[in-house]
């Protein structure tokens, strides 16, 4: 099942929309938001210089630093009395980034997140146990929105409480469940601690999403929780959850971006020049239909590769899940690497977990990265032949001499509901 049929557009009729709605965006930021006249102006381009989707890379990137230049509301492209709704996505460092949507923003919100939502499993009729966060994070309320669109009954839960959580699993008998990758981990372990065979709850998929996973993940969660996983990304610059999302029956080739609103690029992370489809490189998204808080060539940050699938239901193209946020990349020794990386390894191991952190000290001027890595249950995490292992194959594909302690089963701090943090670089601290 699809949702909408505009989800069947081949790729030339998608080209078709994709350049009228750019024309008229370029055209209404040069006249409205006075970063965008300045920015276009620097780099001696008219909006009338853009004749359709192919002239996307004539413009110019807007990244992060912009948004906070302009913070709150000077990248807003209407005036606050048509905006319904405000979100804000909290950074390490600084003060938040804002976002504003009016009401047509919200409406093509629920629209990408309920076609998410039908890719992901779900149907009209079943309920959604939202365990996303509730508030200025745009994950609750987005994946909210899109499932009372959709016809689902929406269980808020909300992040953390998770006693309560596995009482209406149980209780509620939701059929879909979404939450952080890390959370769906909690869960599934919680679930276990009791012994409650999780055969027995009605839920049958899990759409997972706001921070970095891999099949290691997917295959722990799916076991413990008895479901099909997928993967949902988003972030609040661009709308929220719901900007790609893939499909319960293609697992494992990639999420389909809704590119009919989301235009996607992937860019060389040093030079910013396109790169070909299938090259890794950072993210960049055009919003094509947004009103109050649209974007031109966002830096996501966020590193992976686009593509199209020829043998996918859907035309629209797809994304590789995401291997790290470029300024969350690690620079050991010359290497580069992201904590992904490391969890894929531990995928190859009967003996781990995927519950890990990485610590980065400095020690003179050399960099060192300690893993500190769960055993499964019932083994010893004393055993230095485990260690010895896991270090030659972390050694092996990454390239990367790692310090490895093996930790006890359950003892590496878990989600409380929310995303999870694995680096602990504490090389300013002067290791
Ligand atoms: O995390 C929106 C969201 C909510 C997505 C619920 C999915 C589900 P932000 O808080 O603004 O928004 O964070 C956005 O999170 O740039 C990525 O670095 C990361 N991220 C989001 N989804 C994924 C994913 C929400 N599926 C930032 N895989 C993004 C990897 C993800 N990283």
């Amino acid at each position: 099942m699809i949702y909408d049929k505009i989800e069947t557009l081949s790729v030339d009729e998608l080209r078709t929309m994709q350049s009228g709605r750019l024309c008229t965006l370029v055209q209404r930021l040069y006249r409205d938001v006075p970063f965008y006249k300045t920015a276009f102006e620097k780099k001696g381009i008219h909006p009338d210089d853009i004749k359709g989707i192919e002239d996307i890379s004539k413009l110019p990137f807007t990244k992060k630093a912009d948004l906070r230049d302009n913070y709150p509301y000077k990248m807003f492209a209407k005036p606050m009395n048509e905006i319904s709704r405000i979100h804000a996505s909290s950074g390490t460092t600084g003060k938040p980034t804002v976002v504003g949507y009016t009401q047509k923003d919200l409406d093509i919100f629920d629209e990408v997140v309920a076609r998410s939502l039908v890719a992901a499993g779900a149907r009209p009729g079943m309920k959604l146990h939202n365990a996303y966060g509730y508030g200025l994070f745009t994950g609750g309320l987005g994946m909210h929105g899109g499932a009372t669109k959709l016809g689902m009954a929406v269980i808020p839960v909300s992040g953390g409480m998770t006693e309560r959580q596995l009482t209406i699993l149980q209780d509620f008998k939701p059929e879909v469940m979404c939450c952080t990758p890390s959370y769906a981990q909690t869960l599934s372990e919680e679930f276990a601690k009791r012994n409650i065979d999780t055969k027995n709850l009605a839920v049958q998929y899990a759409i997972l999403g706001a921070e970095p996973w891999t099949e290691a993940i997917r295959e722990q969660v799916e076991a413990g929780l008895n479901v099909t996983a997928t993967n949902i990304y988003g972030l609040s610059e661009i709308i929220g959850p719901g900007v790609s999302q893939e499909d319960f029956e293609e697992k494992g080739t990639g999420s389909y971006v809704w590119e009919d609103h989301f235009f996607p690029e992937v860019v060389d992370k040093d030079t910013g020049a396109p790169l070909p489809y299938g090259q890794e490189g950072v993210l960049v998204f055009t919003t094509l239909t947004k009103e109050a808080f649209p974007l031109i060539r966002y830096w996501t940050n966020d590193i992976c590769s686009i593509y199209y699938d020829k043998n996918a239901k859907r035309n629209y193209v797809k994304m590789s899940s995401i291997k790290g946020r470029s300024d969350d990349m690690l620079i050991i020794r010359g290497v580069n690497l992201f904590y992904t990386q490391v969890e894929e390894v531990i995928r190859n191991t009967d003996f781990a977990e995927p519950n890990y952190q990485l610590i980065v000290t400095r020690e003179g001027t050399m960099d060192k990265v300690e893993v500190l890595v769960e055993v499964s249950q019932h083994i010893d995490h004393n055993n230095t032949d485990l260690q010895h292992q896991l270090k030659g194959k972390i050694k092996d594909s990454i390239g990367l001499s790692m310090d490895i302690s093996l930790q006890a089963y359950g003892s590496i701090e878990r989600s409380q509901g929310g995303k999870l943090k694995r680096i602990f670089d504490r090389r300013e601290l002067g290791g």
